[in-house]
């Protein structure tokens, strides 16, 4: 079993990713996690942090040579912006007093229910971890995890649906590759032109009037092998594990797969998925995803499809009515410098948790310590599938 944890404020020296349970002999390419964290950097609306950070992780573990040798990985990255923030963000007791105090919590962020959870009388100590800052650990935990499916045809792909009021059209015939070129062009990784226009016309104005976007984003995994996850226990489902992973993301408000929340509003007969079978390949097929490649929990060998919602940032350039938390008098929210909208980034952020979990499920399901030994139990399971 993959298990990771992440470490780091937003503003300290470093961010910090340790992943346990990796099988030997995966070969990794560094190259493709920096890919991944500047994907994440990028997208129209995000506010100066970004000019500042290059996003690149230094492996300080568990990899030798470009292959996995079985330990822990820990990757490491540097906050360039530490080196404005070093004595307010200092470890030393004697810099207490160089930081000026937050006492001004902002409505949709963590800050209120954290000073009052933690005992904590300054809202940074709070903030600073809230912050998605930490996605960048994720997304490079996920780009890692990606490494160990990919060689199995396991490919995964976030990209934006809507931003705002805008929904973006896309053609529902394009293939994962043919969405991954359209979506990687584009400024806010939406797959239409003109809801790209609309999109951006929105983020300025709201840059403008000093407020925020949230939006929705679509993960599509292929390649993915019948039967990952198990129907035995709620612990167990691919489902249920893929949605905690994408609700643990900072500002996310709901989650859905294939039809999603409409399937509550369909017929029976309108939705489920009709079974085929191809003799020629000897396969099992359907006839439609409407249930978004999950079937009581385990994959069923169609294209993973979940989306999820994420509202708008909380740090508002027009700050909303809020406390001091200090002197109880009514007072606006802290400005703190931020972004307008984050969603592009936020595509990459989920593609890459679940690409955690598939990876997670995938090594379960054919689990062994070494590459060789979990290429024999996939292709012993693919030959059991297709003997059937
Ligand atoms: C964030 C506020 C902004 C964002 C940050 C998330 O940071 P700062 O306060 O330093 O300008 O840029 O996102 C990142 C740093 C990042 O890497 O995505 C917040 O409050 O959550």
């Amino acid at each position: 079993m993959l298990r990771f944890l992440t470490a780091g404020e937003s503003h300290g020296p470093e961010l910090v990713a340790v992943v346990e349970g990796v099988p030997a002999g995966f070969e990794i390419d560094v190259a493709k996690i920096n890919h991944d964290l500047a994907r994440r950097q990028k997208g129209y609306g995000r506010g100066g942090r970004m000019l500042i950070e290059k996003d690149e992780v230094r492996p300080v573990s568990g990899i030798r040579f470009g292959r996995t040798i079985g330990s822990p990985v820990t990757f490491i990255v540097v906050n360039r912006d530490f080196k404005s923030w070093e004595k307010r963000m200092s470890a030393d007791p004697r810099d207490r007093g160089e930081a000026k105090v937050v006492t001004r919590p902002r409505p949709g962020h963590a800050d209120l229910a954290g000073v009052l959870k933690y005992n904590l009388e300054d809202i940074r100590d709070i903030l600073e971890r809230a912050s998605a800052r930490e996605t960048t650990a994720r997304v490079a935990i996920g780009a890692f995890a990606k490494q160990f499916v990919a060689p199995f045809g396991i490919d995964i792909l976030g990209y934006v649906t809507s931003i705002g009021a805008t929904a973006a059209k896309i053609p529902n015939h394009l293939s994962l590759a043919e969405l991954r070129a359209a979506t990687e062009e584009s400024a806010v990784r939406v797959a239409d032109a003109e809801a790209e226009r609309a999109i951006i016309e929105e983020i300025d104005a709201c840059k403008k009037t000093g407020d925020t976007l949230g939006g929705v984003v679509e993960v599509v995994a292929t390649g993915i092998p019948v039967g990952l996850g198990s129907h035995v226990q709620w612990d167990r489902k691919l489902d249920g594990r893929v949605a905690h992973a994408l609700m643990s993301l900072q500002a996310t408000k709901g989650v859905e797969f294939g039809l999603g929340f409409e399937a509550g509003r369909v017929r029976g007969s309108a939705l489920h998925d009709e079974i085929g079978f191809d003799t020629a390949e000897r396969r099992f097929t359907r006839r439609s995803n409407n249930s978004g490649g999950t079937e009581g929990g385990m994959s069923t060998g169609e294209p993973l499809r979940v989306r999820v919602a994420f509202k708008p940032l909380s740090t508002l350039m027009q700050p909303l009515r809020s406390v001091d938390i200090r002197s109880k008098e009514e007072a606006e929210g802290t400005i703190e410098r931020s972004d307008v909208c984050a969603i592009p980034a936020a595509a990459v952020i989920a593609e890459s948790v679940v690409a955690f979990e598939l990876a997670n499920a995938f090594l379960e399901k054919f689990g062994g310590d070494s590459l060789a030994e979990i290429t024999r139990n996939y292709r012993g399971y693919l030959k059991q599938v297709r003997d059937f």
